[in-house]
């Protein structure tokens, strides 16, 4: 029985349709997104296609828009392959009049259009959750099963992909599953449950933000102290220590007030890759850190030599900076008002990413949590919350878009994650009006 036997047929016809279409070229250009995701589905396809001696070309973008467009089609090779991107774009990507290949995983268009040159596969074409259960990395592993079985390998890369799209969260399920199970059952990657990576104990501490261990994170001197008498090195298999430091990491969360519900989301297994001699969480990591640096030739250095030292560097200082920010943070930069919190950082990009980690790991998850950047010109708000204040009729992107034209701000985004920009000068109240907006709808979402 072959390994893509199992899967969707409609899935499996697209992807032997995808293979015999790349197999008609000599070269192919390859699209992709920017971030663990992209890196990783790109990286499979292009070593997929070397394998069977086909030259490749490659261009990551941070979105997919009509700018984007305009490069894809300049490009003068007669086929590509985009991966992570263009469900969205498909009817202008066939227009292109080139052979295409599509592997994507975001959600499809009201109407998918009629299309000859292009082939597309997209796991929610056959209900299957792509937010969830196959991200672009697993459509891409079963492409590259479909061009050959002795490809199997490449799986840990597409471990590192799920991971980085957070669908490891829930459990791996559906097509993410089979991939991982049988993974595991060749030997592959090897299942461990343990927060902390395999590997040194100390530079989990030292970079950990999910879970952010307030007075523990970055701080060098409390991790020393915290791991007096252990080793530093968690070894695959020693469930001991591993639970040891379970007990640190869930102490000092609990001593931070941290709800038990976000306790036992970090409560996690680990996949240890067994090419790369790393955790797959930590590959995860590098590679989005290079691909969201603009580095990502580096990432697929590390792809390539199954080594992380290329990427190393990047993902250290990027995520220093991060730490170094919560840090500040901890010494009263969260400033708590009635029905809201905020702060105001100082690295473009992060804002999200902080945001969420204060929500959970800060000890106040009743009240959403809005970032703010002075960038000069303008201000840039990033606002996240949860579904406890989901619950309490707080659509975040509703509250913003209530109150934008007040103070003549841009907002937009989900009812749990959304953002905008504001005018210079105007911070101070819109936090105010911003405070009251999500009191108010509170107040009429109670029932009487
Ligand atoms: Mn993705």
């Amino acid at each position: 029985m072959a390994f893509l036997d199992v899967f969707d047929k409609e899935i499996r016809d697209g992807l032997c349709r995808a293979a015999e279409l790349v197999r008609r070229h000599r070269r192919v250009q390859l699209f992709s997104h920017y971030d663990a995701d992209g890196v990783t589905s790109m990286a499979i396809v292009k070593i997929a296609l070397e394998r069977e001696g086909i030259e490749t070309d490659y261009v990551n973008f941070t979105t997919l828009t009509d700018t984007q467009m305009d490069i894809v089609r300049d490009t003068p090779f007669e086929c590509m392959v985009m991966t992570d991107l263009g469900t969205s774009y498909l009817g202008e990507i066939e227009a292109l009049g080139r052979d295409c290949v599509v592997l994507d995983h975001h959600a499809l268009p009201p109407d998918v259009p009629a299309m000859s040159r292009t082939v597309f596969v997209n796991p929610w074409s056959v209900g299957v959750n792509g937010s969830e259960h196959s991200c672009a990395a697993t459509v891409a592993f079963l492409f590259a099963m479909a061009m050959d079985e002795d490809n199997f390998d490449l799986c840990q890369i597409a471990i590192a992909g799920m991971i980085g799209d957070y669908q490891h969260r829930t459990g791996f399920d559906q097509y993410n599953r089979i991939v991982v199970d049988e993974a595991v059952r060749r030997g592959h990657i090897l299942k461990m449950d343990s927060i902390c990576p395999i590997g040194r104990i100390s530079d989990f501490f030292r970079m950990t933000i999910d879970p952010y261990c307030k007075g523990l994170t970055g701080n060098l001197e409390a991790i020393s102290k915290a791991l007096e008498g252990f080793s530093d090195t968690l070894e695959y298999g020693d469930t001991d220590l591993a639970g040891k430091i379970e007990d640190i990491v869930v102490g000092n969360l609990r001593g931070n007030g941290v709800s038990e519900e976000e306790i036992s989301k970090v409560l996690r297994t680990r996949y240890y890759l067994r090419d790369y001699g790393v955790d797959a969480g930590r590959l995860s990591e590098v590679l989005d850190a290079c691909g969201r640096n603009g580095k990502t030739s580096l990432a697929l250095e590390v792809i390539g030599r199954k080594d992380l030292s290329p990427g190393i560097g990047v993902f250290e200082s990027f995520r220093r900076g991060i730490v170094e920010q919560f840090m500040e943070l901890e010494d009263g930069g969260v400033h708590e008002l009635e029905n809201i919190q905020y702060f105001v950082h100082h690295t473009p990009a992060s804002g999200g990413i902080i945001g969420t980690s204060v929500l959970k790991f800060f000890g106040c998850d009743s009240k959403p949590v809005a970032a703010f950047i002075d960038m000069g010109d303008r201000i840039t708000l990033s606002f996240r919350s949860n579904q406890r204040i989901l619950d309490m009729g707080v659509e975040l992107n509703r509250v913003l878009t209530a109150i934008q034209d007040r103070h003549g701000a841009s907002c937009g985004g989900h009812p749990k994650a959304s953002g905008g920009t504001l005018v210079p000068g105007t911070m101070e109240a819109f936090i105010e009006d911003l405070d009251a907006e999500v009191g108010r709808v509170k107040a009429l979402h109670r029932p009487a």
